[in-house]
């Protein structure tokens, strides 16, 4: 192996983020060369296959990143996003040594077979960075499923991992699979128009879009697709995707909806998904995480109370979760609601604590996990040819659930099929999903600083701990508005900090996030011009 192959630049210094590294293309050749080799080692390690995913999913189309993806189709663990940065950032002649040093301290017995799997978004860097991947899996197995999003990478580990039980571990299993669940709920639904089985797509001009079309033969018509931002011409993320509608709470360029029909909008690598509908009046809905994750634990609430079996049921959000969102959830549907730091894996990891774990980012990020024995309980019930038919009926319809749903991680595609499926058995429009809760008027914004690890937080982030007087600072601002609140925080994923207000109304959400913003920026160290009122 010559470890020379993709030389670091001198003196760069990158972090494992929010999901994984990401920063320009340009400078990440040598660090997907190294992510190959750190997979192989812990492949090697787990004695399983392990993927390697290079994306830089809703980043602009000049960025990329890598992720790595664990045996079960989890966010790799802790640990080894330490090991990731220690190899991303060794200086070329160190190399080696950083290799040892992990071979050591995870004792790896280095004649064990390695198998790793590789996918890639559609990024123009994405080819030859996969490529580098793959030069640094060194051992035998490495597996190069090409074009792929990011979920369909993490079930195809799972799969493989588990021989075979999760699905079979192929795009064309994943449709199949998926599409089956999906065609099985929607026999549930009665008198279902023509016009209700359509839904408008934006691709965001990456990988869902492709992956869309490859999957609609499976859908056996159950749903129509209308397909905007598919790639052919527009740019990657460009004034589309689902984190450019949830930011500026407007409709992507280059879809045509009418007044009152769902749209959705995936983001760059089709992890995220956020709904909307334009009324008569020409107004913009936005229905995001928050409103998908109360959608599907009603519905999972109700099937559970109508096969009467007692699972325990939770909702994993993060401080963006729209206040409302947590209001109606814990005090009309009395269920669990926890909170945690942004990024799918600590969701992930909260969720897994309960029966059922529904957890959704704002952003549209989320999916929902079954325990071993909850799945266990509802097969029981759906094979038990004593149950009478209401329970039996909704135990089927969960074990539909089961399999429409990715449970690795969040996954767009997989969760438009859940969320078509629940609207069409419930009978509900957009607009009725829509009334479940108002949401509070909020706002989002960037604030450029020199460096932004000089703001720290806790309290799952809604608290900031430096630099000193930031938080009291946005304490005494937040109190100059009714129903109040706003936080900062670093990104993992942009070279940012983001700043969230939300307050009764627009305007107030819009004063607080300016003067929130300013506040960063006066005490955090801000860069170019002062943030101006929106
Ligand atoms: C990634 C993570 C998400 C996170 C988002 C923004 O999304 O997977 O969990 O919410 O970044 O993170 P940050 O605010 O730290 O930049 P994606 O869709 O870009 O992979």
């Amino acid at each position: 192996l010559d470890l020379c192959l993709h030389p670091k630049p001198a003196g760069l210094v990158l972090q494992y983020g929010t999901a994984g590294f990401r920063t320009n293309a340009k400078q990440l050749d040598h660090v997907m060369f190294r992510m190959g080799l750190l997979a192989t080692l812990r492949s090697k390690k787990t004695e399983a296959t392990i993927g390697v995913m290079v994306t830089a999913s809703h980043n602009p189309e000049e960025d990329n990143g890598v992720k790595l993806v664990d045996p079960m189709g989890e966010m790799v663990t802790p640990t080894w996003e330490g090991y990731a940065t220690q190899l991303a950032n060794a200086e070329q002649e160190d190399l080696l040594a950083a290799l040892k040093d992990v071979i050591e301290k995870e004792a790896i017995n280095m004649s064990q077979e390695a198998n790793v799997f590789v996918g890639k978004d559609t990024r123009s860097s994405s080819a030859s960075l996969s490529q580098a991947v793959l030069d640094g899996v060194s051992a035998l197995g490495g597996h190069n499923y090409g074009l792929v999003t990011t979920p369909q990478l993490h079930y195809m580990v799972c799969c493989q991992n588990t021989q075979g039980k999760y699905g079979e571990a192929t795009v064309e299993g994943y449709y199949k699979k998926l599409c089956q669940a999906f065609i099985q709920l929607t026999n549930n639904a009665s008198n279902c128009t023509d016009d209700q089985k359509h839904l408008s797509v934006d691709g965001a001009n990456g990988i869902g879009a492709l992956k869309v079309r490859e999957m609609e033969s499976h859908l056996k018509k159950e749903l129509h697709i209308s397909l905007f931002n598919d790639g052919s011409k527009g740019k990657l993320n460009h004034q589309c995707g689902a984190d450019f509608v949830k930011v500026q709470q407007n409709a992507p360029t280059g879809i045509k909806i009418n007044p009152g029909e769902r749209g959705c909008s995936f983001d760059g690598d089709a992890d995220r998904i956020v709904y909307y509908y334009i009324d008569s009046e020409g107004q913009f809905h936005l229905l995001d995480g928050d409103k998908i994750a109360t959608l599907i634990s009603t519905f999972l609430k109700e099937l559970l109370t109508q096969a009467a079996l007692d699972l325990k049921i939770a909702v994993v959000q993060t401080a963006y979760a729209n206040g409302s969102s947590t209001h109606y959830l814990e005090d009309t549907m009395k269920v669990i609601v926890r909170c945690t730091k942004t990024g799918v894996k600590h969701l992930h990891h909260a969720a897994q604590e309960f029966d059922i774990g529904v957890y959704f980012e704002a952003n549209g990020h989320g999916t929902v996990l079954f325990s071993k024995a909850a799945e266990e309980k509802i097969q029981q019930l759906a094979e038990n040819p004593g149950a009478d038919d209401e329970r039996k009926r909704a135990a089927l319809l969960l074990q539909n659930t089961v399999n429409v749903i990715n449970q690795t991680v969040g996954d767009a595609i997989s969760d438009m099929l859940l969320i078509e499926a629940i609207l069409a058995i419930k009978g509900m429009t957009i607009q009725q999903w829509d009334a479940i809760y108002s949401d509070l008027p909020n706002r989002q914004l960037k604030v450029k600083v020199s460096d932004r690890r000089v703001i720290d937080t806790t309290d799952a982030e809604r608290r900031a701990v430096s630099p000193a007087g930031l938080q009291e600072a946005i304490d005494s601002l937040v109190k100059k508005y009714r129903q109040a609140r706003s936080f900062v925080r670093p990104s993992g994923t942009e070279d940012v900090v983001r700043v969230y207000a939300e307050a009764e109304t627009q305007e107030s959400a819009d004063d607080l996030a300016h003067e929130v913003s300013l506040a960063v920026y006066r005490l955090a160290g801000g860069v170019g011009d002062e943030p101006k009122p929106l």
